[in-house]
């Protein structure tokens, strides 16, 4: 289906989410972790039609490969993610510097990941997993331990529910998608609803409105007034919720009127694909993470469990090595609680984020000895100091033209980034 782009904010929370208390962790953290796991999951990204043609495609695979309902249903019998270690998750989460965790709680295709009571197709009643374990509770009690918050997605568009596709029958679902949303929010008391699937859509017809959309945030709101929720409780061109949600791709520009966060996948799938072997580089993880921590965005990154429930090595990788940048010389308050300074154009070296008196001149491109780089400032400010972290060198800050040239001493710090921290005394 067509994504809308995202467009002016239009908020129908009871408050500014730019200044309020329930936002401020999520405008704090910047930094998450993306989970896409679901009965899709137990076909690794791959379908042998009968006729013996493969078809592949990863949380989509129900519709795109034309599963038939009876084959799709027979193979999520055999779903059975023993390996799922929510502590581990956790951990690989908390040492990459997501601060939290979005797992699907129900994608499309309508399979819930926990025991609900509204229907059967669950991980609970429709699986071999084990009846005894509750993949969400794990998740929460792992993730309330590690200081992580933890939110849900939550797709409204539903492949499977019989009462979805009928406009008699509509409101039937959404009885039972408010029941389903209950019981999240009364037995795992998420952070955050990361709403999708909200889109016009065929097949089936999707009727959820924007109206559909507010009831829904003033429903959960009266269920918990600290819940956060995204755009794609109401629709996409506009903010119904809490923030926007461009998706694989970064605003060149802080976009005004709305918090928003950047969702990716680190290779090219959302949900698990055992032939996936295009991942990203933990540099432009890191760097994306700069551009869009400077922009005053967040960054929600995707990983994708295999049929056991385990994260790809490559991702554990790829994410231990961001963590690493981000614990490294205090590097990480370029990101953590560092926003859009207001001051500075984006330069075409790097990223500059601001935390209070301080800009982050994150730096990918190091000049060469003797060489500089030029700050152009937006805004008036004086630089009182300037520093690599992780290293004794000194950068020389001249006034120069339409702002400053920085000029360090010495190398690169990493091959990553590099940062110089620049104190500064605003008018
Ligand atoms: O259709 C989904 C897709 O499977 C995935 O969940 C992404 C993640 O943001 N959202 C939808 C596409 O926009």
């Amino acid at each position: 289906p067509p994504r809308p782009a995202a467009g002016p904010g239009t908020n129908h929370a009871t408050d500014d989410p730019f200044t309020s208390s329930r936002t401020s962790w999520w405008r704090q953290d910047r930094f998450g972790m993306f989970i896409h796991f679901g009965a899709y999951s137990n076909l690794e990204g791959e379908y042998t039609r009968p006729d013996g043609t493969v078809c592949r495609n990863a949380e989509w695979i129900k519709r795109e490969c034309r599963i038939p309902d009876e084959e799709y249903e027979k193979q999520a019998a055999t779903f059975n993610p023993s390996a799922f270690d929510a502590k581990a998750i956790v951990r690989a989460a908390k040492d990459a510097g997501q601060r939290y965790i979005v797992i699907t709680s129900k994608h499309h295709d309508g399979y819930a990941m926990w025991p609900t009571k509204q229907n059967t197709w669950n991980l609970r009643d429709h699986s071999s997993f084990d009846p005894h374990r509750d993949i969400l509770a794990e998740l929460k009690q792992a993730a309330d331990a590690a200081g992580i918050k933890l939110g849900f997605y939550y797709s409204i568009w539903d492949w499977h529910d019989p009462d979805f596709a009928g406009p008699a029958t509509f409101p039937r679902y959404k009885k039972r998608m408010y029941a389903q949303l209950k019981e999240l929010v009364d037995h795992y008391d998420p952070a955050l609803l990361w709403f999708d699937g909200e889109w016009d859509a065929d097949n089936p017809t999707n009727r959820w409105s924007r109206q559909d959309g507010a009831d829904l945030q003033a429903y959960l709101h009266g269920l918990n007034p600290g819940l956060i929720v995204n755009n794609r409780v109401g629709k996409r061109e506009v903010v119904d919720g809490d923030f926007g949600t461009p998706e694989q791709e970064i605003p060149t520009e802080p976009v005004d009127g709305q918090l928003w966060e950047s969702c990716m996948t680190l290779n090219d799938h959302w949900g698990f694909a055992k032939y996936d072997t295009n991942w990203k580089p933990a540099a432009t993880v890191v760097r994306n993470l700069l551009d869009v921590a400077s922009r005053g965005g967040n960054y929600l990154l995707n990983v994708g469990p295999d049929k056991l429930g385990r994260i790809p090595q490559p991702s554990v990788d790829r994410l231990r090595e961001t963590g690493r940048w981000l614990g490294a010389h205090g590097q990480g308050d370029a990101v953590h609680g560092a926003g859009h300074t207001g001051l500075v154009a984006d330069p075409s070296w790097g990223a500059v984020s601001r935390r209070g008196n301080e800009l982050y001149a994150s730096v990918t491109a190091w000049p060469a000895a003797g060489a500089s780089l030029h700050l152009t400032a937006k805004g008036r400010f004086e630089i009182t100091a300037a520093r690599v972290l992780g290293s004794s060198q000194q950068v020389k800050a001249t006034p120069a033209g339409d702002g400053f040239d920085l000029t360090p001493s010495g190398a690169a710090t990493s091959p990553l980034a590099s940062v110089i921290r620049l104190t500064i005394k605003p008018p």
